[in-house]
């Protein structure tokens, strides 16, 4: 067997936070070990005031400096937000990588990412990550150290450079994904102009998203016990009874803190959850912290403007706690539906939980269409369902019945405002 490389582990804790932050702590963990690597070391730091340069500790940076001499470690990873000019002066001072919680998450991203538009989005991720400090960090420094040497000039023109073509490629960048983007957009368009509902199943990363997929659409995408399985959105087509279809999206899965650039790097990925017509929140009750979990993902869908959509609270495996518990969640969480995604209980209470918050967005109409608007006719015919014609003297009376989202460009033809 192929040896595994080594990590260290930094945790920084902010005073009186220590109970709050060992959950967080261990999902610092999982990540690592995503990476497929071996955490030979750990070590705490209780933080007041972050230092500018390094962050942690002069007394800190040198135990840390001894540790990785004795244990030669691939990296070493700090649980906290650095400047990426911390980062390299840590680096530089211990000899091995230092990585914060953001690019650790870029770099399981980046081992997951398979498509092209994966790739420049990482990129760009990477380099939106980057930019701030280049512009600010570096520059104070420079600006800093060059005065006290009684120097100006040569340091800024060098940063000035740095920041000009890193600029530039950030906005190479998102022309190609903007190219992509017209593609996913066209596509969407396409499926939005269709009247078959759009489902997007959304959560923490690891809670079931794309097992519940399968079990609901009966496909085969991809289930791993791991963070970030999924990194591209899928659509599949499934049924809730014998008439009725819906699209079902499985999405990204969301962390806490998300780190920003991610967000704005994927999010034309992540966009697709703004046409869902309902959105399945995912929770996996297996977990000691899944409120916490409940409580982030609400947060990345404000961000992403999708708390408008309506929302069903669905906790996943229960089929690994407790009778007493799952009672106890039940008598606590009143709109839930509990399900397994695993053996399958609870999918026909959800389906019908979908088809009842189906049928509040289904609204109808009667609209009267000039004879002059053929455009119009065509238009209801292909994205509503058309219930009832007839054609009167001044124009095709007919009722429609479609999503509410998708009524509003009839508006000024409804028979019945
Ligand atoms: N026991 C049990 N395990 C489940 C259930 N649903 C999913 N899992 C397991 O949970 C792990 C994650 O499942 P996925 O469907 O990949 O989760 P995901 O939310 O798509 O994860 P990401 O794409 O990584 O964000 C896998 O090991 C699944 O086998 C369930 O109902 N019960
Ligand atoms: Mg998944």
């Amino acid at each position: 067997m192929k040896e595994q490389d080594k990590a260290i582990l930094v945790e920084i804790v902010e005073p009186g936070k220590r109970e709050i932050s060992l959950d967080s702590f261990e999902e610092f963990r999982t990540l690592i070990q995503t990476l497929d690597l071996e955490i030979v070391a750990e070590t705490t730091q209780i933080i007041k005031q972050p230092n500018y340069a390094f962050f942690i500790g002069k007394g800190k940076l040198n135990e840390i400096k001894q540790i990785v001499k004795l244990l030669e470690p691939k990296y070493v990873f700090i649980n906290t937000t650095l400047t990426y000019l911390q980062l390299k002066n840590i680096s530089t001072e211990i000899g091995v990588p230092c990585i914060d919680r953001a690019h650790l998450i870029l770099m399981i991203f980046s081992m997951r990412a398979k498509t092209r538009e994966g790739k420049l989005q990482i990129e760009l991720s990477e380099l939106k990550m980057r930019l701030p400090d280049i512009v600010h960090n570096e520059k104070f420094l420079d600006q800093q150290v060059g005065s006290e040497l009684g120097l100006k000039g040569p340091g800024e023109k060098k940063i000035e450079v740095r920041r000009r073509f890193v600029e530039r490629r950030i906005k190479v960048l998102e022309k190609k994904l903007l190219v992509i983007g017209k593609q996913r957009e066209l596509r969407r368009k396409r499926r939005r102009k269709n009247n078959i509902p759009i489902i997007a199943i959304v959560g923490y990363t690891n809670s079931g998203k794309s097992m519940l997929l399968n079990r609901i659409t009966l496909s085969k995408a991809y289930v791993e016990n791991m963070l970030f399985s999924t990194l591209d959105t899928l659509v599949r087509k499934g049924s809730l009874n014998d008439d009725t279809e819906a699209l079902f999206v499985d999405t990204i899965g969301f962390i806490r803190d998300f780190p920003h650039p991610l967000i704005y790097a994927f999010h034309s990925t992540l966009e697709e959850v703004l046409d869902a017509w309902i959105i399945l929140h995912v929770v996996d009750v297996s977990v000691p912290d899944f409120r916490e979990k409940i409580d982030s993902v609400g947060e990345t869908l404000l961000e992403l403007k999708a708390s408008h959509i309506p929302r069903i609270l669905i906790f996943n495996k229960t089929d690994k706690i407790s009778d007493e518990k799952l009672l106890q969640y039940k008598n606590l969480f009143k709109e839930a539906v509990f399900i397994s995604a695993l053996n399958g209980e609870g999918i026909n209470d959800l389906k019908d939980r979908i088809r009842k918050e189906l049928s509040l967005l289904f609204i109808r109409h009667t609209i009267l269409v000039p004879y002059t608007e053929q455009n119009i006719l065509a238009m209801a015919y292909k994205e509503t369902r058309v219930l009832e014609r007839r054609d009167g003297e001044d124009g095709v009376y007919l009722t429609i019945e479609g999503f509410k989202g998708n009524m509003e460009k009839f508006k000024q033809f409804f028979v019945f405002p």
